[in-house]
């Protein structure tokens, strides 16, 4: 018996092609390995930023103040007490970084607008001033034929607002939508692609639950839920707000961090699990933003805590979008279970590689499940990759470079993953790489460098890093390899 099984593995060994001669039959064939890594011509490639994170200059032009410069001057609120003040200077130095977009050969740049440079009181008048320093900005992109993608909302809530309440506030909703229909009446001639909210459970979650970033709240549970719901529903708001003030056409969307899934075996049930847990997982925000319903689930498992709301609110915050943006930076795998809710998240062992950021875990899938999945269970058309990349331990060296190998390993990886979903039709149209600059990194100050771009902080000097030399390629390549 056994030797009959081994005679039977001999000969399928023997009839199989060994390397040698597959690589005399590859002779033949078209070069299909270069052609399967090709992305599509109008493939848009781009980098992200955000206004807090870059701009400085945070008493500029009448700039009023948010809700991070007060937390990032808050004693013990972030490393080292470094503040968002200077940052990358960008508001000066706009000009040198749009010349680095350029030699990059990016198509596209995702900025955000500081609200309180808008509107210094939250709400009320605008300051004509800083929706200048914006018109600058776009001018410059213009001249260099880079696209931009506008986010209204990465996280600095006027401060003013945050005293009456902030995102626990309904109020801040309306305020928002109105601060949106000024903004894209001004710009709508300048800006075809308008993302309303960056990240919901990252201002939201992390804001007004856990208390680590801005405002630094810890609301008991049932307030922390209405304060998810108010956001959702002042998205919302916002987009029928933009589409009834834009002067032509436009496309809106949003910019979420979802809560990323993958099977961790590619078979039917493992898949069916991961697209369960996605719903699941994204029930407050991403879900209810796609589906115009909470799932039963969340609900349930909220019981007096779970928001009040109306089915007019469920209409408003699932106000058609034009397409969905998606900051994907690393994914959990998923098994079945027999036992409810039908799948396990599993928790990563201690030994799961990490970037320079403990959270950023590498696994390059999810750039290949988190857009194929969002698509399947929603039927998205239209996707971005908002933001991806990584945190590294970065080090001029004394030649002045900085030979960044590890970012590369992950962006290569991730890309090639990128590239397999798009293959085989999952609709991302663009990808935006976080970020051009290392930057003002929240509550990790600028102690983490997430830029392909090295810059020294006491100098502003900005040093182009290895990856950003691999990026440059890939865009002219249009390849990843
Ligand atoms: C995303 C944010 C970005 C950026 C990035 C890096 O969550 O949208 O603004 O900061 O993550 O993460 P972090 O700075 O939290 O380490």
């Amino acid at each position: 018996m056994e030797r009959r099984d081994f005679l039977k593995g001999a000969a399928v060994l023997a009839v199989a092609p060994s390397l040698f001669d597959r690589a005399q039959a590859a002779d033949d064939l078209p070069d299909v390995s270069s052609q399967l890594h090709t992305f599509p011509k109008d493939f848009l490639w781009g980098t992200a930023t955000a206004s807090y994170q870059v701009e400085g200059a945070v008493h500029a032009d009448g700039r009023g103040p948010s809700i991070w410069d007060t937390f990032s001057h808050t004693p013990g609120k972030t490393y080292q007490g470094e503040t968002g003040d200077v940052a990358d200077d960008e508001y000066h130095l706009y000009k040198h970084d749009v010349a680095l977009m350029s030699r990059l050969g990016v198509k596209g740049y995702r900025f955000s607008i500081a609200w309180p440079r808008i509107f210094p009181e939250g709400t009320g008048t605008p300051n004509p001033k800083g929706l200048d320093y914006y018109k600058r900005l776009l001018d410059q992109l213009q001249e260099a034929g880079i696209e931009p993608f506008c986010t209204l909302f990465h996280w600095d809530l006027p401060q003013v607002l945050q005293d009456k309440g902030g995102w626990a506030s309904p109020a801040t909703g309306r305020a928002f939508a109105y601060y949106a229909a000024y903004t894209v009446g001004q710009l709508s001639d300048r800006i075809s692609h308008w993302m309303t909210i960056n990240e919901f459970d990252s201002f939201i979650d992390a804001g007004y639950g856990s208390g680590e970033f801005a405002p630094g709240l810890r609301l008991p549970r049932r307030e922390l839920m209405q304060t998810r719901h108010n956001a959702v529903l002042a998205h919302g708001l916002a987009v029928q707000a933009i589409r009834a003030a834009a002067k032509r056409p436009i496309k809106v969307g949003l910019a979420e961090d979802i809560s990323g899934t993958m099977p961790a075996i590619d078979d039917e049930v493992h898949i069916r699990a991961a697209q369960i847990a996605l719903r699941e997982k994204n029930a407050p925000y991403m879900t209810v933003i796609l589906e115009g319903k909470y799932t039963e689930r969340y609900l349930r498992g909220l019981g007096a805590d779970a928001p009040r709301f109306t089915p007019e609110d469920l209409k408003i915050i699932s106000s058609p979008i034009d397409f969905l943006g998606i900051n994907v930076y690393t994914t959990q795998e998923v098994i079945p279970a027999d036992s409810e809710p039908g799948y396990l998240v599993v928790s990563r062992q201690a030994s799961y590689p990490h970037m320079a950021s403990d959270w950023l875990y590498i696994n390059p899938q999810a750039l290949y499940w988190t857009p194929k999945l969002v698509a399947d269970t929603w039927g998205v058309r239209t996707l971005y990759i908002t933001e991806n990349g990584c945190s590294a331990d970065d080090v001029i060296r004394p030649d002045g470079r900085v030979l960044d190998t590890d970012r590369i390993m992950y962006l290569r990886n991730y890309l090639t993953q990128l590239h397999r979903g798009i293959s085989e039709g999952v609709p991302v149209r663009g990808y935006f790489l976080w970020s051009l600059l290392d930057n003002y990194e929240w509550t990790s100050g600028y102690s983490k460098r997430f830029g392909i771009t090295y810059v020294d902080f006491q100098t502003e000097t900005r040093t182009p890093k290895l990856s950003f030399d691999f990026y440059q390629h890939l865009i002219r390549t249009n390849a990843v390899v």
